[in-house]
C-alpha cells in the first residue's frame, strides 16, 4: 500500500532537516519534485538492472480520446503495460482543444495515486503544476507525442526529431509544387506543444534557398475537430486564391482537408500533405487528392512510453541523458538530452507503400 500524501509530507520534513547531508552523500535516488520540477529526479543515479515492478498502475492521458491516432497508439500502450505485468487505463476528453480537462484529469489520477501517467500535452504550460504535484506524489511522469517542459515530466517519448517531422512535409510539399508559390499550414490546437514545435521548424527550413519562392501566408487551427478543420482548409482556400499547398502535421487536419479537396474544384491543384494515418488517407491517395504524407506507427510510439513509464516507475530510468532501458522487442533505447526518447524515422506513405499498412 502506498503513502499517504499527510504522511509522505511529515516524512519528508523528517527527512530534510536530519538526513539532508546522509541522503546527497549517499546519492540516494530521492525523487521529490523541488522548486524546478524535476531536478532531483533527473540528476538520480538509475538502477538499470533493477528488477521491472508489476503490478503498477499506468494511465495514459492523450491529447483527445476515441480519435484514431490516439486510439491506436494507446492500444500500443496498453499492450506494452500489460505484458510487463501491470494495469493500463485511459483517461481523457474527446475534445482536441480541451486543456483544462487534462489537468482535472491529472489532478484526478495523483489522487487515485497510480504508479505513472503518459500524457499528450494540450500545453506545454498549463499542466505543468498539476505534473509537479503528481510527481511529488510519487507519480513517474513521461510525455508521449507531444511535450510538456522539460521540468514537468521525467521523459518524452518523441515520434521522431521534431526537426526531421517539419524538414520531411516541407520538402514533400517542395517538390509537389515545384518549390514555388503561397503555402498554408493547418494545424491543431493552438497551444499544442508538437503542432508548435513543427511549425517553428518549417518556418526556419523556409528560410533556405531551396524555398526562395515559397511563401507561408496563413496558419490556421482546426483543433482536431472534423469540422473545424474541414472549415479552416476551406477558409484558407477562399482568403488565398493563389494558395499552392497545404501542409496539415496533424491526422485530423489531413484528413478534414482532404475531405474537403476531394470535393472542391481544387481538387489535384492545390497540394495537400501532412502527417497523416494511411487508412484515413488510403481513398484521397486513390483518388488523386494528394500525392504523398509522413507518419510514425503510433502503435509504436504508445509502445515505447508503455515501456518508458514501467522503466521510470521501476528506477531503471530516472530521466537523465544517456539512460538507457528494454522496450520489449523494440529492443534497447537510449535517453538524449533533456530526457527525450526518440521512436526512429517518420515514414513516407503514397501509392507505392500504402497498401502496406494498416493503421
Ligand atoms: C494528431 C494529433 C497528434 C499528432 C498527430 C500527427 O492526431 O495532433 O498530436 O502527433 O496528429
Amino acid at each position: 500500500m502506498r503513502t499517504s500524501p499527510s504522511r509522505r509530507a511529515s516524512v519528508l520534513l523528517a527527512a530534510v532537516s536530519s538526513l539532508s547531508l546522509l541522503t546527497a552523500a549517499c546519492g540516494d535516488t530521492d525523487d521529490s519534485a523541488d522548486d524546478d520540477g524535476t531536478t532531483n529526479a533527473k540528476n538520480a543515479e538509475a538502477s538499470p538492472n533493477a528488477p521491472t515492478k508489476t503490478g503498477l498502475t499506468v494511465s495514459f492521458l492523450p491529447k483527445q480520446v476515441n480519435t484514431p491516432y490516439f486510439t491506436v497508439a494507446d492500444d500500443g500502450g496498453e499492450r506494452a503495460v500489460e505484458e510487463l505485468g501491470s494495469t493500463f487505463k485511459e483517461v481523457g476528453t474527446e475534445q482536441g482543444s480541451d486543456t483544462a480537462g487534462q489537468v482535472s484529469r491529472i489532478n484526478a489520477l495523483t489522487e487515485e495515486k497510480v504508479d505513472a501517467i503518459a500524457v499528450s500535452a494540450l500545453d506545454p504550460d498549463a499542466l505543468c503544476d498539476a505534473l509537479k504535484r503528481a510527481m511529488a506524489e510519487g507519480v513517474k511522469v513521461v510525455t508521449y507525442d507531444s511535450d510538456t517542459n522539460p521540468g514537468c515530466r521525467y521523459a518524452f517519448v518523441s515520434p521522431a526529431s521534431s526537426e526531421d517531422i517539419a524538414v520531411r512535409q516541407l520538402a514533400l510539399l517542395g517538390e509537389q509544387i515545384g518549390y514555388k508559390g503561397d503555402i498554408a499550414i493547418l494545424s491543431a490546437a493552438r497551444t499544442a506543444t508538437n503542432q508548435n514545435a513543427w511549425i517553428k521548424s518549417i518556418k526556419r527550413e523556409l528560410e533556405d534557398a531551396r524555398y526562395q519562392d515559397m511563401r507561408l501566408v496563413d496558419v490556421a487551427y482546426g483543433d482536431d475537430e472534423a469540422k473545424k478543420s474541414y472549415r479552416e482548409a476551406e477558409g484558407l482556400l477562399e482568403e488565398h486564391p493563389d494558395l499552392k499547398g497545404i501542409i496539415s502535421p496533424t491526422t485530423n487536419g489531413i484528413k478534414a482537408a482532404a475531405k474537403y479537396l476531394s470535393q472542391s474544384q481544387s481538387k489535384g491543384d492545390v497540394k495537400l500533405t501532412g502527417l497523416g494515418a494511411p487508412n484515413d488517407m488510403r481513398p484521397y491517395i486513390e483518388d488523386g487528392t494528394v500525392d504523398a504524407f509522413v507518419l510514425w506507427d503510433p502503435a509504436k510510439l504508445g509502445e515505447l512510453a508503455g515501456h518508458a513509464a514501467v522503466a521510470l516507475a521501476s528506477g531503471q530510468i530516472t530521466g537523465r541523458e544517456g539512460q538507457m532501458f528494454l522496450a520489449g522487442d523494440m529492443g534497447w533505447f537510449k535517453l538524449g538530452g533533456d530526457g527525450v526518447i526518440t521512436l526512429g524515422d517518420p515514414t513516407v506513405f503514397d501509392a507505392g507503400n500504402i497498401d502496406d499498412y494498416d493503421f
